[in-house]
C-alpha cells in the first residue's frame, strides 16, 4: 500500500501529501519528536518515515514497555509521550501502560494502527481484527478515531489537548490502515494540521477559596503539608518550596514527590511519616489524592477520634470529597494555586508553631538515628539496608541522575533509605503498585532527560520488562540497572509442602542476571557485597555504559509485600 501511494506521488503534477506524512507533519509541529513503539502491520514503514524524518522513533521489545516510557515522558515533560503499536496484539500489549497513564495523571497518547473498518465491524475475520476503539475507551480519558487523511490534523490536536488538559491522562488514537496510504493536496494538507494553542491552560481558583484555605491554614496549630506526583508534575518547584517555607510546616512527599524539597530539608517529614498523619490538625494536599497510599484520609492512621481538616490543591474538581469531607476545596492548577496562595500569604505569614515542628523532627531525627546503623554492614549476602547504605551515597552524590524504582522490599526500602534531592528525579511503580514499569521508565527517563539513570529492581520486578536491557544497549543509553537479587517474590525463602514444583514465590537459586547483559554488549557484574556494590554502580555512573548488576541479596532478608503485607487476605482455614 506504500508503495502505490509513493508512486501515486512521482507520477502526479500537483503537490501531494498522505497519511504517512500528515501524521509526522501533525506531530512535529506540535512538538512531539519521540516515539516509543514495536513495529509492524500497519505501521512499520510509519516509524522508518518518521525516522527518516528527524523524529526519534525507539524501538521495544514489547509494547507495554514502550508504553511506559511514553506514559513517563509524559509525566517528565508534561507533554503527552506518544506510544505507537500495531492492532489488535500490540495495542493490547500498550493498553496496560495507557491505563496506568490515565491511573497515575499522566499524559500519554496511544496510537495504533487498526484494521478495515468494513470488514472489523461485521466481523469478518480480518488480520488482528478487534474493535480497539471501544475497548480503550474505559481505560484512558478519551479515545478517537481517524478515517480521512484531511482529519488527522484534527485528530492529532484533539488527542494532545485530551491528554494534557484538566487532569492529565491517557488518550487513544486509533489509525486504520487505509488511512496512511490516503493521498491529498499538499497545500490542503498543511492548511489542516493544527498548532495546539495553550494545551493546557491555567485553572486559576475562585478569590473565595483561597481565602477558605487561608483561614483554615490560619487556625492550624499542627499543620502539615503533602507534596505528591500531581505537585511534581505541575513543575510549579520554586513556589511550591517558597509556600512551604513560608509555613513553617513539616512536609510529607509521597514516593514521586520525593525531591521536590529535598528530603533532607529541615521541614521534611518522610522519616516521621506515622506522626505527622496522626498528629497534624491541619493537611494541606498539593496534588496528592487521599487514596489507599493515604489510607483513604480516615482510620488509625489519621488519629482517632478524627478532627482533621483537609484542604486540597487539585485541577479535578471531582477529587474533593472524594474519601472524606474537603473543608477548603481550591480547585485549580497547582502553578496558579499555589501562587495565590503564596500572594494571599503575603510577606508575614506566622510560621508553624516551633513545639509542632520540633516535635516533628525529634520524631524524624530518632527514625534516622535508628536506620544509621543497619545502612553501614558490609555482609555478604547484603542485606537491603547494607545494599541501600552505599547507593543512598551514590545518589548523593550524583543528585541530578534519575531514579527508577520497583519491587516490594526493593521498593520500600530504598523510598525509606536513599534520599532524593531535586523535583522529579524518583520514578516508581505509582498508583496502582505496577510491576514492570523497570524498563520502560529507565529508557524514557534517560530519552528525556539525557541524564544518567540508575534502576533499583527486585528481580521480579525487572522479569517483567528484563527484555528492554537488548534495547537499553542498543540505543547506548546510561543505564545501571541494580537488581536487587534475593531468589524471589519478596523473599526466596518459601517452600511447597509438597515437595513436587518450587513454592509460587521462588525463582531458580543464584540465578546470573549480569550474564543476560553481558549478551548485549554491556556490561554485567556480580556483587555479593556492599564494597563491590558501590565500585560497580560508581563505575557504571561515570562512563555512561549499560550496566546491569546482580546484587546478591540475602534470600531471607525480605518481609511479605514489603511495608503492604496487610493488604494480603488471610484464610482462617490455611493449613500451616
Ligand atoms: O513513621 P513510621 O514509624 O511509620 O516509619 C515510617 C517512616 O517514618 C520511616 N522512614 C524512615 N526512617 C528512617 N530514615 C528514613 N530516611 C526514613 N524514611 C521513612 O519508615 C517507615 C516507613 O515509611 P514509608 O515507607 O514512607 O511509610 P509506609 O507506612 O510504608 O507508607 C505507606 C505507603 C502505602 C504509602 C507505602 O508503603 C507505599 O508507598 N507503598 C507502595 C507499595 C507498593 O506499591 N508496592 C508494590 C506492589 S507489592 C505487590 O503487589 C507485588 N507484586 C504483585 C504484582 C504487581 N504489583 N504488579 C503486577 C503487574 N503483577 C504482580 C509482585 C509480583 S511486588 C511483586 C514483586 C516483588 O518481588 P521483587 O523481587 O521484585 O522484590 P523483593 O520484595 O525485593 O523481593
Ligand atoms: P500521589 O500518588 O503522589 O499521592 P496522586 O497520583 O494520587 O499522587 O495525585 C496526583 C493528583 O494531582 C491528581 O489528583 C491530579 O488530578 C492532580 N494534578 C496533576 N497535575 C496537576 C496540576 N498541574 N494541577 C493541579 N492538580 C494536578
Ligand atoms: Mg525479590
Amino acid at each position: 500500500m506504500a508503495d502505490a501511494a509513493v508512486k501515486t506521488v512521482d507520477a502526479a503534477d500537483e503537490e501531494l501529501t498522505d497519511g504517512f506524512n500528515l501524521i509526522i507533519d501533525a506531530l512535529k509541529l506540535n512538538g512531539l519528536n519521540t516515539i516509543y513503539g514495536v513495529p509492524g502491520i500497519p505501521i512499520t514503514d510509519f516509524g522508518r518515515m518518521a525516522q527518516a524524518a528527524g523524529i526519534r522513533v525507539l524501538s521495544f521489545r514489547h509494547e507495554q514497555n514502550a508504553g511506559y516510557a511514553a506514559s513517563i515522558a509524559g509525566f517528565l515533560t508534561k507533554k503527552p509521550g506518544i506510544c505507537l503499536t500495531v492492532s489488535a496484539p500490540g495495542f493490547l500489549n500498550g493498553l496496560t501502560a495507557l491505563a496506568h497513564a490515565t491511573t497515575n495523571c499522566f499524559p500519554m497518547i496511544l496510537i495504533s494502527g487498526s484494521s478495515e473498518r468494513e470488514i472489523v465491524d461485521l466481523q469478518q475475520g480480518d488480520y488482528e481484527e478487534m474493535d480497539q476503539l471501544a475497548i480503550a475507551k474505559p481505560l484512558c480519558k478519551a479515545a478517537y478515531r481517524v478515517l480521512h487523511a484531511q482529519d488527522i490534523g484534527i485528530g492529532i490536536a484533539r488527542a494532545i489537548r485530551a491528554a494534557v488538559s484538566g487532569r492529565p491522562g491517557g488518550v487513544y488514537l486509533d489509525l486504520p490502515a487505509k488511512l496512511f496510504g490516503q493521498v491529498m493536496n499538499a497545500e490542503d494538507g498543511r492548511k489542516s494540521l493544527v498548532k495546539v494553542i495553550d494545551a493546557a491552560p491555567a485553572q486559576i481558583p475562585g478569590p473565595e477559596a483561597i481565602k477558605r484555605a487561608i483561614d483554615v491554614l490560619k487556625g492550624a496549630k499542627k499543620p502539615l503539608i503533602i507534596l505528591g506526583k500531581g505537585a511534581a508534575y505541575a513543575q510549579a518547584d520554586d513556589a511550591i518550596r517558597a509556600l512551604v517555607e513560608k509555613t513553617g510546616a513539616p512536609f510529607l512527599p509521597m514516593s514521586m514527590g520525593k525531591g521536590l524539597l529535598p528530603d533532607t530539608h529541615p521541614q521534611c517529614a518522610g522519616a516521621a511519616r506515622s506522626t505527622v498523619l496522626k498528629d497534624s490538625d491541619v493537611v494541606l494536599l498539593i496534588g496528592a489524592r487521599l487514596n489507599w497510599l493515604l489510607s483513604h484520609g480516615k482510620g488509625k492512621a489519621w488519629g482517632e477520634p478524627f478532627t482533621k481538616k483537609f484542604i486540597q490543591i487539585d485541577i479535578e474538581p471531582k477529587e474533593m470529597d472524594s474519601n472524606v469531607e474537603i473543608v477548603a476545596p481550591v480547585v485549580g492548577d497547582i502553578g496558579s494555586a499555589v501562587a495565590a496562595l503564596n500572594d494571599a500569604m503575603g510577606g508575614h505569614w506566622a510560621k508553624a508553631p516551633a513545639e509542632w515542628m520540633g516535635a516533628v523532627t525529634k520524631k524524624r531525627d530518632e527514625n534516622i538515628a535508628k536506620m544509621a546503623p543497619k545502612l553501614m554492614n558490609n555482609n555478604a549476602p547484603m542485606d537491603y539496608h547494607g545494599a541501600l547504605g552505599v547507593l543512598k551515597q551514590i545518589v548523593k552524590e550524583r543528585p541530578d541522575a534519575m531514579l527508577v524504582n520497583e519491587g516490594a522490599n526493593a521498593l520500600d526500602l530504598t523510598r525509606g533509605i536513599v534520599d532524593v534531592y531535586q523535583p522529579r528525579k524518583r520514578i516508581d511503580v505509582g498508583t496502582w503498585g505496577v510491576m514492570g514499569i523497570g524498563m520502560g521508565y529507565a529508557i524514557g527517563a534517560a530519552i528525556e532527560t539525557g541524564k544518567p539513570v540508575l534502576a533499583i529492581e527486585g528481580d521480579s520486578a525487572f522479569g517483567f520488562s528484563g527484555m528492554e536491557i537488548e534495547t537499553i544497549c542498543r540505543y547506548k543509553l546510561p543505564v545501571c540497572i541494580v537488581i536487587f537479587n534475593n531468589d524471589g517474590i519478596y523473599r526466596g525463602t518459601d517452600v511447597n509442602p509438597l515437595g513436587t514444583d518450587p513454592a509460587v514465590t521462588m525463582f531458580v537459586k543464584g540465578a546470573r542476571y549480569d550474564k543476560m547483559m553481558e549478551a548485549f554488549g554491556g556490561v554485567g557484574v556480580n556483587a555479593t557485597n556492599p564494597d563491590e556494590l558501590k565500585r560497580a554502580v560508581n563505575a557504571a555512573m561515570d562512563s555512561g555504559k549499560p550496566t546491569l548488576i546482580n546484587a546478591v541479596i540475602d534470600p531471607a532478608a525480605g518481609s511479605e509485600s514489603g511495608r503492604i503485607g496487610n493488604l494480603n487476605p488471610q484464610s482462617k482455614l490455611k493449613k500451616k
